[in-house]
């Protein structure tokens, strides 16, 4: 069922909320010069045309250094940009739905763990990585469920071999124990789209989960 590889390390989760006062397009594009490996768009309350609009702006720069685009819950937005994936939450479309219409046969898809519970159901295997949502509580999403902790991320590692994306409160400081619990993946916004320097911020946290 998953034949995708999974060889991303550093994820950039992005909208245009979570830039304040600045192009997210341009975050975007310093973000993958510092070293990003991935970028999803995230929008919330906002209509399907402005979200189709803020995707295909940002597929052109995906596009330009090659780097896969996963948008999030959004089908139409995800087929209209023919983006390189879609990332789905625990009450969104099921993988095992997305997966049987041809466009997702060889689309990358994400979906969020929010339960042990979840890892033994048939979504799980219908994806390609796995969100682990939230490591750390967050401000920047505050409806989740459990706090995984460093000792969810070892949990889950026991249990699938399947790409681990680590998302909540991740910054410089806690990213290598991320990776060490058996995270594949750290996903991040504020810790990118919240720096004075994107470029800067995406570089160093590159540099700290491969050294
Ligand atoms: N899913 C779980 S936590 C989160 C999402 C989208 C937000 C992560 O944001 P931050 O600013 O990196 O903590
Ligand atoms: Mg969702």
């Amino acid at each position: 069922m998953n034949s995708h590889s999974f060889p991303y390390q550093l994820y950039l989760v992005i909208s245009e909320a979570d830039c304040v006062g600045r192009d997210f397009l341009k975050v975007a594009e310093q973000a993958i010069l510092g070293g990003v490996d991935i970028i999803q768009l995230r929008e919330k309350k906002i209509s399907s045309d402005e979200f189709l609009r803020k995707a295909l702006q940002l597929i052109e720069i995906t596009h330009k250094y090659n780097i896969p685009l996963i948008i999030n819950d959004h089908i139409e937005v995800t087929k209209r940009t023919n983006a390189a994936g879609i990332h789905v939450g625990n009450s969104d479309a099921e993988p095992t739905y997305l997966r049987q219409q041809p466009f997702f046969q060889n689309k990358i898809i994400g979906y969020s763990i929010e339960y042990l519970s979840q890892l033994a159901n048939e979504q799980t295997a219908a994806s390609d990585y796995l969100g682990i949502s939230p490591v750390f509580r967050t401000n920047t999403k505050t409806d989740t469920i459990t706090e995984w902790g460093l000792e969810g991320i070892t949990t889950i590692r026991q249990l699938t071999p399947k790409p681990l994306v680590a998302i909540g409160n991740i910054h410089l400081a806690n990213a290598k124990d991320i990776m060490k619990a058996g995270a594949d993946c750290i996903a991040v916004v504020s810790a990118i789209c919240g720096a004075d320097d994107p470029e800067k911020a995406a570089y160093e946290l590159k540099n700290e989960i491969l050294k």
